[in-house]
C-alpha cells in the first residue's frame, strides 16, 4: 500500500488544481494519478466515488473525495497542516462567509459552462444563459470586494479562498475565455499570485492519454 499521498484528478482540473495548489503550499509530496475518461460511468475511476466526480485524494487506506476533503489529507500529512490553514468553515463574517459561498459557486458554474457550451457544444438555453450569467455576476461582485476580502482573512494563514480563486481564475483562459479587463483587482490578483512556486508547479495542462496496448 502507497505511503505516498496521490491527488486522483487531472492537471485541467481546476478543483484538482486546488488540492495541488494546497500540497505545494504545505510542502507534501503527492503523486498525481490522472484520470482520463471525464465521462466514464465506473466510480472505480473517480477512486470509488459515487457522483462520479474528480479530484479525490488517497492516503494509505484512506480515500476521500471532493476538493474540500482531499485539501483536508494534504493538511494531514503537513507537518502543523489543518493549523496553517484558513478554512471555509472558519469565516464568521457575513463579507467572508459569502464570498467562500459566491466562489464555490463561480467554480461549480465554470464545470457546467464548460460541459454545456464547450465540451458537448450544445446550444445555449434559458439554464446556461442564466449559468453565465451567475458566474459573471460573482466574477464581478468577488473583484468589488477582493480589497475588503483580503483585509478580513487571516494574514499568517494559507486561505483556500485564495488557492480556489487564483485556480478558477486561471481556469478561464484555459478552458471558457472572458474578458477579464474591466476586472482590475482580479487581474492583479493572479498576476501577484502567480509569482508563487505552488502556481508556477501546477500550470494547466491536458493529461495525455495512456498510449493504446497492442494487445487490446
Ligand atoms: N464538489 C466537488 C466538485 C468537483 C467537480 O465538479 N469536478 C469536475 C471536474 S473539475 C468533474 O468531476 N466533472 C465531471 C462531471 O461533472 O461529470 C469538489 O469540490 O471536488
Amino acid at each position: 500500500m502507497s505511503t505516498t499521498l496521490e491527488i486522483v484528478g487531472r492537471r485541467s482540473s481546476h478543483y484538482t488544481r486546488l488540492v495541488r495548489l494546497l500540497a505545494h503550499e504545505l510542502d507534501v509530496p503527492y503523486a498525481l494519478r490522472p484520470i482520463h475518461d471525464l465521462l466514464s460511468e465506473a466510480p472505480a475511476v473517480y477512486a470509488g466515488n459515487p457522483a462520479l466526480k474528480l479530484p479525490a485524494a488517497r492516503l494509505g487506506e484512506t480515500t476521500v473525495w471532493g476538493s474540500l476533503n482531499a485539501c483536508r489529507l494534504v493538511a494531514a500529512a503537513a507537518n502543523d497542516g489543518e493549523a496553517r490553514v484558513f478554512w471555509p468553515e472558519q469565516a464568521r463574517s457575513a463579507l467572508l462567509m459569502n464570498a467562500h459561498e459566491v466562489l464555490a459557486h463561480v467554480m461549480a458554474a465554470q464545470v457546467e459552462v464548460v460541459f454545456h457550451e464547450i465540451v458537448s457544444r450544445r446550444p445555449q438555453d434559458a439554464t446556461s444563459r442564466k449559468r453565465r450569467a451567475s458566474l459573471m455576476l460573482c466574477l464581478a461582485w468577488l473583484d468589488g470586494h477582493l480589497y475588503e476580502i483580503h483585509g478580513a482573512l487571516p494574514a499568517d494563514r494559507i486561505a483556500l479562498f485564495d488557492l480556489g480563486l487564483y485556480a478558477l481564475l486561471e481556469h478561464l483562459p484555459f478552458r471558457n475565455p472572458i474578458d477579464l479587463s474591466p476586472m482590475p483587482n482580479l487581474v492583479d490578483f493572479v498576476a501577484a499570485f502567480g509569482e508563487r512556486a505552488s502556481a508556477q508547479a501546477t500550470l494547466y495542462v491536458f493529461d495525455a492519454p495512456p498510449p493504446e496496448r497492442a494487445d487490446a
